[in-house]
């Protein structure tokens, strides 16, 4: 009986780096070896357990039933209680070496490749919820540095709901589902969030982000990652800097649309698991770039917005992005549990030349994760789960807990030690120790606000006039989906008078689809957020938003925003192509040819399953049925032509919505020859002017090459919301 694996190539064949190798050890799949018990012993029978008599009853002593049975009753550990659903993948950091007099990380010095694994999640939703929910999403880098791990913890959006760590537990359980009844999963639609948000204008700012297309992306590869919190960089000379970080992806910010995902939700609710997974496997390798914006010492008070204050964004108009590394996504986890679920992210994972500031969310921060960790993976232990283990040798004198891996060897645990030399001895900061920056800290010790936390609106107002036009729409018809789903009116009423603070039009129109009155706030207590009992409510009421905020145009995903520009391209775009038997098979394997070299990937959509047999008799493989997907699911939708073909499919309402709904989302559609009269067929109330309309590419023809070109810029766009009608459901 051979120990070898028997031909099987791992993922570690595949993609290699030192974290890859040094978790090596840990790695089993069992190909070619006999089944055991825990402790090695071989087991001859594991179908039936040990009986008195071949009906009678169990015995005690099945001791191989009861390991297997004991270890199955406790494989699920507590998920996590914010950002449960999540998935992740290794990859490496490559420093561009352009950072060295910001900081003396060494994972930032030129030439220096780090490997990384990277976690994306929801937040609300518990580990079943769906992908598509609308909601923040979680971007967790660990970089495994040869300082010790360092972890960022971020956001796909730049800001926070709340101010102060302290009111983290109070957000969280607004926002889950409600504890009564336990409903709704993964949604911030209802009344308990809305009280909330009512409540503490500090929130309004990143409500308008939640509301907005960030909540919704096409995939997590096509979507900004932000550290959130202003830290501080640290140079060779000890020289410090705040910095402010984010993650910027090679293939743009996209999203989906609201009606989009919640069909997504219903057809495939691992959409955005199976997207990052399946482009991994196909070697379409997911790449960000890691950006700062730099504000010296000196400046910190020259902003009209205070840099410690988490609900508030540095416009990148005010201080550039400068590009220092980049992030490659390049291997897919060898088992979900083992990674994905035990690793441990803490803000506290840092090293030299990275620092933490004043930001009072940062500082609670700096406490949750670790005391999180404890519970969630039982111990204190839990670095040195492989998927937490450091790459930089781990030396001190903590002993002993649950699942203790280490065997510390000698005698001495302690420091200072004679018996041991001092060691393991303290690192000078020449030799890696980090030290915190020198600040002098004074004051008197107080629970209170500060005073330049208190505009709560006008960044807002500056994100809602950042927006385009189709982006505005979409956060009035996010925010009338969700306070219709508040069951309290005055709670409804409450937020529209938060709103109306932002910007009078947005509160209008959002109170036009509720059928309700912008309410006067007159007299009304807005904030309740930040004040303790003896605090003066009036002391702690914002400003109302400033009137000259102007815009930001990085804070729009529009296709000619900043943020997107030179990005548009068609890689890893699904387009589904929508044929039956009878269609012209030679032109569409022309088609998928064409977008295949371009790095598209396609599927045939047809009204069955198997071999679509083409005009000439030629032959091709089915992907899937108008019953098994959705237009939800492809970025955009071609026709073949062949009459016999678009006669059948004409005559499917199925097909026939297949490209209607793909037009409300304001997809690319193209069609060649007979295709050309299913696009009619679907222009039913809301898509009438189908054919004229932008992002619709038609041929007389039958050849595709032509055509193939105008759909493929067409698909670099991502969407043409100039078609968006009122009929587009909300
Ligand atoms: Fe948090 C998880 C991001 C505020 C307490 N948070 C968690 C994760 C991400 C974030 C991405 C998932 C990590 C993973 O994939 O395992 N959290 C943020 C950001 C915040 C933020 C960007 C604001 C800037 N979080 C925040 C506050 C607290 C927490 C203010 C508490 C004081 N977060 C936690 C936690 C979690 C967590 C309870 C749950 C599971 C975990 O830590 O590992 O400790």
């Amino acid at each position: 009986m051979s120990d070898k694996p028997l031909g099987k190539q791992t993922h570690e064949d595949a993609v290699s780096n030192p974290k890859t190798e040094e978790m090596a050890k840990n790695r089993d799949d069992g190909y070619g070896k006999y089944l055991t018990s825990n402790q090695g012993l071989r087991v001859n029978d594991d179908q039936n357990s040990l009986k008195g008599g071949e009906r009678g009853p169990s015995l005690l002593e099945d001791f191989l039933f009861r390991e297997k049975m004991t270890h199955f009753d406790h494989e699920r550990i507590p998920e996590r209680v914010v950002h449960a659903r999540g998935v992740a993948a290794h990859g490496y950091f490559e420093a561009y070496g352009n950072a060295t007099h910001l900081t003396k990380a060494h994972f930032l010095q030129p030439g220096v490749v780090t490997p990384v694994f990277t976690r994306f999640s929801t937040v609300a939703g518990s580990r079943g919820a769906s992908d598509l929910a609308r909601d923040v999403r979680g971007f967790a880098v660990k970089f495994y540095t040869q300082e010790g791990v360092y972890d960022l913890v971020g956001n796909n959006m730049p800001v926070f709901f709340i101010q102060d760590s302290i009111k983290f537990p109070d957000f969280i359980h607004a926002v889950k589902p409600e504890p009564h009844n336990e409903i709704p999963q993964g949604a911030s639609a209802h009344d308990t969030f809305y009280d909330f948000i009512s409540a503490n204008p500090e929130a309004t700012h990143m409500l308008l982000w939640a509301m907005s297309d960030r909540a919704l992306p096409r995939s997590l590869r096509m979507m900004e990652g932000f550290g959130v919190h202003t830290f501080r960089f640290v140079n060779a000379e000890g020289k410090w800097r705040f910095v402010k970080f984010h993650w910027k992806p090679k293939l743009g910010t996209h999203s989906v649309l609201w009606d989009e995902a919640q069909q997504i939700s219903g057809k495939d609710q691992d959409f955005h698991r199976r997207d990052l997974w399946a482009n991994i496997e196909m070697g379409a390798y997911p790449e960000w770039e890691l950006g700062v914006q730099v504000v010296e010492e000196e400046d910190e008070h020259k902003f009209d917005f205070d840099l410690l204050d988490a609900t508030k964004l540095i416009p990148e108009e005010l201080v550039p992005v400068q590009l220092i590394g980049k992030m490659v996504l390049n291997r897919n986890v060898d088992n979900y549990f083992a990674e994905t679920e035990q690793v441990a992210f803490c803000l506290s994972h840092i090293v030299p030349g990275i620092d933490f500031s004043n930001d009072p969310l940062l500082q609670g921060r700096l406490f949750s994760y670790l005391d999180t960790q404890l519970k969630r993976l039982g111990g204190p232990n839990f670095h040195e789960i492989p998927i937490n283990r450091s790459l930089a040798p781990v030396h001190n004198n903590q002993r002993d807990g649950h699942m203790r891996q280490t065997i510390n060897k000698g005698q001495v645990a302690y420091g200072p030690n004679l018996l041991n030399d001092q060691y393991p001895k303290q690192a000078p900061q020449s030799e890696g120790g980090f030290s915190s920056v020198y600040e002098r800290v004074e004051g008197p010790k107080i629970r209170r606000r500060s005073k330049s936390f208190i505009d709560f609106y006008s960044q807002a107002r500056l994100f809602w006039n950042s927006q385009s036009e189709p982006e505005k729409a979409h956060i009035v018809k996010a925010l009338r989906f969700e306070l219709s789903h508040v069951q309290t009116p005055w709670i409804r009423e409450r937020t529209l008078a938060q709103l109306t603070q932002v910007d009078h039009d947005l509160a209008s129109r959002v109170a036009e689809g509720l059928g309700m009155d912008v309410p006067s706030t007159e007299g009304m207590q807005l904030n309740y957020g930040a004040i303790g009992a003896d605090d003066k409510a009036a002391d702690f009421q914002s400003a109302p938003a400033k009137d000259n905020v102007g815009s930001s145009p990085h804070l729009s995903l529009a296709a000619d925003s900043p943020i997107n520009q030179d990005k548009g391209s068609v890689k890893t775009r699904q387009i589904a192509i929508l044929a039956t038997d009878g269609a012209d098979v030679a032109a569409i394997s022309e088609l998928m040819k064409t977008f295949m070299e371009q790095g598209a990937q396609t599927a045939i959509v047809a009204t069955h399953l198997g071999t679509l047999k083409g005009k000439g008799g030629e032959e091709i493989l089915i992907n899937w049925t108008f019953q098994s997907t959705s237009s939800a699911l492809f970025d955009a939708v071609y026709v073949a032509a062949g009459a016999q073909s678009v006669r059948k499919l004409k005559q499917d309402f199925d097909a026939v919505r297949f490209v209607n709904e793909a037009f409300r989302h304001c997809k690319p559609l193209a069609a060649s020859a007979e295709g050309v009269e299913l696009l009619q067929a679907a222009a039913y109330p809301g898509a009438e002017g189908i054919l004229d309309a932008e992002g619709v590419v038609t041929s007389d023809s039958t050849d595709v090459a032509e055509l193939a070109e105008e759909f493929a810029t067409a698909i670099k766009q991502h969407r043409f919301f100039s078609r968006e009608l009122e009929a587009v459901p909300a």
